[in-house]
């Protein structure tokens, strides 16, 4: 993978932060755009723009076109059809119409969502809301001393009152991998339904929904070179088939009646009013640009970078790094705690240099209180970051202990 020419292809990273050249590393937050999906965008404007599935007139067809194409796209990049292939406004809203849609009026009291203690909120307050509405029970796996979702116990955690498993595919906080195979294994073992918070991992390693097996993924455009404003919701025919859709509207429908309405054929369904159109075709062209790339490579590129920056980051002292250290078994978010700085501290010093992390809870507040952390400094990576950028990193963060006399 050529890192030098991508970066040629993300205009902002030539630009200064505070007179340095910008090292961003908060791709897990989200990433910056290459030049061919910021042209697609525009060109979409400049040349197309017309709303979708309705007008016969030539701008209209092709703007339905471009639409739909990107949803082929998409489809292909994670190996389903078309049809299964939900656009929404981000991992969040996927999550909350799968809570909505699916738990709602299935579960009852007695009922349990296995989720993880490691999740984001947005796979953790959806369901506590569905909870609260139906009685079901919340459940959540652990994580072991390597801050790896504990799975020792779920011979006796599943049976037949577990009905929806949810978990993410790769951690935000940690970079851990989610032990998605033994939880979709033991899921449909007792006939709940698997989703993956796959927010992180998508982006960030080939994707293969059949061969994964589960029954609905949830990810971001934004996280992976595409616009804000969408993201994807997939699911299994038969499970999005029998879902509802939560939103109701224009464009979902196949007949209205003043007193009820049928529902269009899925993916339409769940996507009432005009949707982020110029959006979806922009993630369209990200699909084109990571496949183009290959996911394999952009793996591989992870894998290294991350190992590079585990062992140079091993060497700052008073340094605590949050998350498995094997990166067979992880991405590339990498959370640390620097001795007693807050991390805030931390993110503005690296600032001053130009270097963008975040610094908090990462949306993960009960995993930061399972790792007894307040808030962690937390770089993460992408096709565009160097071992240089690792190498400026460590070089801010000894900066840091001597400005605060550690
Ligand atoms: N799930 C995971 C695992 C995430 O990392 C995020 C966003 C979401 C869900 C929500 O995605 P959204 O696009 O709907 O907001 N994570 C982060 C982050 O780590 N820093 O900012 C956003």
């Amino acid at each position: 993978m050529d890192v030098a020419r991508i970066r040629k292809d993300f205009p902002i990273l030539s630009r200064t932060i505070n007179g340095k050249p910008l090292i961003y590393l908060d791709s897990a937050a989200t990433s910056q755009k290459p030049q061919q999906v910021i042209d697609t965008v525009s060109d979409y404007y400049e040349r197309i723009n017309a709303n979708v599935h309705r007008g016969a007139y030539t701008l209209a067809d092709e703007a339905t076109t471009a639409y739909e194409g990107a949803r082929s796209r998409v489809a292909q990049f994670i190996n389903a059809s078309s049809s299964e292939v939900v656009f929404t406004r981000g991992t969040t809203q996927a999550i909350n119409m799968i809570a909505y849609g699916w738990g709602l009026d299935r579960l009852k009291p007695g009922d349990k969502i296995v989720l993880t203690v490691a999740e984001h909120h947005s796979n953790l307050v959806p369901w506590q809301i569905i909870a609260r509405h139906t009685g079901a029970e919340l459940v959540h796996l652990g994580i072991d001393s390597d801050y790896r979702i504990d799975i020792s116990d779920i011979d006796r955690i599943f049976d037949d009152s577990v009905k929806i498993v949810s978990i993410s595919g790769m951690s935000n906080v940690t970079g851990a991998i989610g032990p998605i195979a033994e939880l979709t294994e033991a899921a449909h073992r007792v006939g709940a339904i698997m989703i993956v918070d796959a927010a992180q991992s998508v982006p960030h390693m080939p994707t293969d929904v059949q061969a994964l097996g589960v029954d609905f993924i949830a990810f971001s455009s934004h996280k992976m070179l595409g616009p804000t404003g969408i993201g994807v919701l997939w699911g299994k025919r038969e499970r999005l088939e029998a879902m509802e859709p939560v939103e109701g509207g224009g464009e979902m429908i196949l007949d209205v009646h003043l007193q009820e309405s049928t529902w269009a054929p899925i993916p339409h369904k769940f996507e009432a009013g005009t949707p982020p159109i110029a959006q979806a075709v922009g993630l369209g062209a990200a699909v084109d640009y990571l496949t183009e790339i290959g996911m394999e490579n952009v793996r591989e590129h992870e894998k290294q970078i991350t190992a590079y920056a585990l062992d140079r980051l091993s060497e700052v002292p008073d340094i605590k790094i949050f998350g498995p250290s094997d990166v067979a078994m992880r991405g590339g978010a990498v959370s640390l705690a620097l001795g007693d700085i807050h991390a805030h501290d931390l993110a503005t010093i690296l600032d001053e240099d130009g270097i963008a992390v975040r610094a908090g809870h990462h949306c993960a507040k009960p995993l930061m209180r399972e790792m007894k952390a307040i808030s962690t400094a937390r770089a993460s990576f992408y096709i565009y970051n160097t071992n240089e950028d690792v190498d400026a990193l460590v070089e801010g963060l000894h900066k840091a202990r001597v400005i605060f006399g550690l």
